[in-house]
């Protein structure tokens, strides 16, 4: 990997700053082929490039200056791609980025690819798979709980797991192989009792990891929050109120929203997804009965139903009993406070007392925090996902789950004193699917996969 490659590494747009990257063998002989101390017009200093150190200048092509620039030149192995790395930051603006790239292309530096440098990070052995994968996480966090997850799975600690159990596995492998080349020495393979204890550690924290990836898999992709109800009940009017912005169209017309409308929204650093529904009820208006099935759709597909009823009609028990969903959770809204007497508050049927329940008043506003705070709780209320939690991603969990395989597999051979031979195989899948995961065995199509997902400049 000789070449060297250049990409605007900044958002495009305007903004006080934009930065080229470059990275390669080539980088510091290039950036000193654009850039001097003084501008064009001025007599041509070279620079001297010291690693680590900003050096002020300008970049000019042949007698034109083109941007009064930064440079930082990072020296291998002390850089994002642990090769030779060049900074350039410059007047953000698209046509002197543009500009100041173009230069290195003709000076014979290639556009990176999507990923590029965390790819060659990757393979130079800076940081592991995880690590890359966390730095897409990290670009594209939609909320803070998402970032968080990504910094520290950036830091290396869903790596140090897997790498530990690679280790214990490794241990066991290569006493089974002694035990097969070397019968004579090595005597028969013996199970202790530490071994059935270490593998089934092994075991329990994959299966933990597992469990962890499907807590922590709506943290990063917005739990999905379905209102639905009767007509006219004011779900569009809560979605606005939650959402703080005009988002469904709202009518005293029963039977306004169709089509569901979504869209995002954070609590405390939770990301949600917001779908509002058609209202559920009898109809032969085919459109309205579409939109019916739609609303069902979304209930099917939400992590929590927000189920809006009003005051003074009474409680809907036929719709309510055909539409709740039976296995997730379901928080009950009384929506238009407004309207009565605190006194005279509808009372839902006994055996509905089980769930949360909230009063609001989409007009005023009045309880909405209260229900923001009641979805938090009862979506998150339960999780025990710490700070410094290892959250692996789906690519991981399938990994981890197709190693779990393995390890059952394992553990019921030697109970069952299975050959050493197919009990080594078994050690060897379960490590190789374990080291798809940071990259030590993992095939050029997962790389592809995983860098496809960068954008051109990380
Ligand atoms: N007084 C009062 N009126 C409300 C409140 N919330 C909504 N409304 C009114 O109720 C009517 C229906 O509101 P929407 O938000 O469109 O109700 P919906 O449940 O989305 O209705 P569909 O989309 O037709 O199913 C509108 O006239 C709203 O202004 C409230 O808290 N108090
Ligand atoms: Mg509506």
């Amino acid at each position: 990997m000789t070449d060297t490659i250049a990409a605007i590494a900044t958002p495009f747009g305007s903004g006080g700053i934009g930065v080229i990257r470059v990275s390669g063998q080539q980088s510091f002989d290039l950036a000193a082929k654009i850039f001097s101390k003084t501008p064009a017009d001025g007599e041509k200093k070279a620079p001297q490039f010291i690693s680590h150190r900003v050096s002020h200048g300008f970049i000019c092509d042949g007698d034109t200056t083109i941007d009064e620039v930064l440079v930082i030149p990072m020296k291998a192995p002390r850089s994002y791609t642990a090769e030779d790395v060049v900074e350039i930051q410059a007047h953000s603006g698209t046509i002197v980025l543009r500009r100041i790239l173009d230069l290195l292309f003709r000076l014979g530096a290639r556009p990176a690819e999507p990923g590029e440098f965390t790819r060659r990070a990757f393979l130079n052995g800076r940081i592991d798979l995880t690590q890359a994968e966390a730095v897409a996480d990290i670009i594209n966090a939609r909320s803070d709980s998402s970032l968080k997850f990504a910094a520290s799975q950036s830091l290396g600690l869903l790596r140090q797991s897997i790498q530990e159990m690679i280790s214990v596995l490794t241990q066991f492998a290569a006493r089974l192989e002694a035990a097969i080349d070397f019968p004579d020495d090595a005597g028969a393979f013996s199970y202790t009792s530490q071994d059935k204890t270490k593998l089934q550690s092994v075991a329990d924290k994959i299966e933990r990891l597992i469990q962890q990836h499907k807590d922590a898999c709506f943290l990063k992709t917005g739990i999905r929050l379905a209102i639905c109800g009767e007509p006219n009940v004011g779900k569009s009017s809560i979605m606005n109120r939650i959402l703080e912005k005009e988002k469904s169209i709202i009518t005293a017309i029963p039977g306004t929203t169709r089509d569901p409308i979504e869209d995002n929204l954070t609590i405390e650093g939770i990301p949600f997804v917001v779908v509002d529904t058609a209202g559920i009820h009898q109809t032969d208006d085919l459109v309205e009965i579409i939109g019916i099935e739609k609303a069902r759709d979304q209930i099917e597909a939400a992590d929590i139903v927000l189920y809006v009823i009003e005051t003074g009609r009474p409680f809907p028990e036929k719709t309510v009993s055909k539409s709740l969903p039976e296995d997730k959770p379901v928080i009950f809204a009384i929506n238009k406070m407004d309207l009565i007497d605190e006194l005279d508050m509808p009372q839902l049927p006994e055996k509905y007392n089980c769930f949360p329940l909230v009063e609001v008043s989409a007009l005023t506003g009045k309880g909405i925090n209260t229900l923001k705070t009641r979805l938090l709780e009862t979506c998150i209320g339960n999780l025990e996902i710490g700070d410094n939690a290892v959250i692996p991603n789906l690519r991981h969990k399938n990994a981890l789950v197709q190693a779990l395989g393995y390890m059952s597999t394992i553990m019921e051979g030697l109970e069952n004193a299975q050959e050493e031979e197919t009990l080594a195989l078994d050690v060897k899948n379960c490590i190789d699917h374990l080291g798809t995961i940071t990259g030590d065995t993992a095939p050029p199509d997962i790389l592809d996969a995983v860098f496809n997902n960068f954008c051109i400049g990380k």
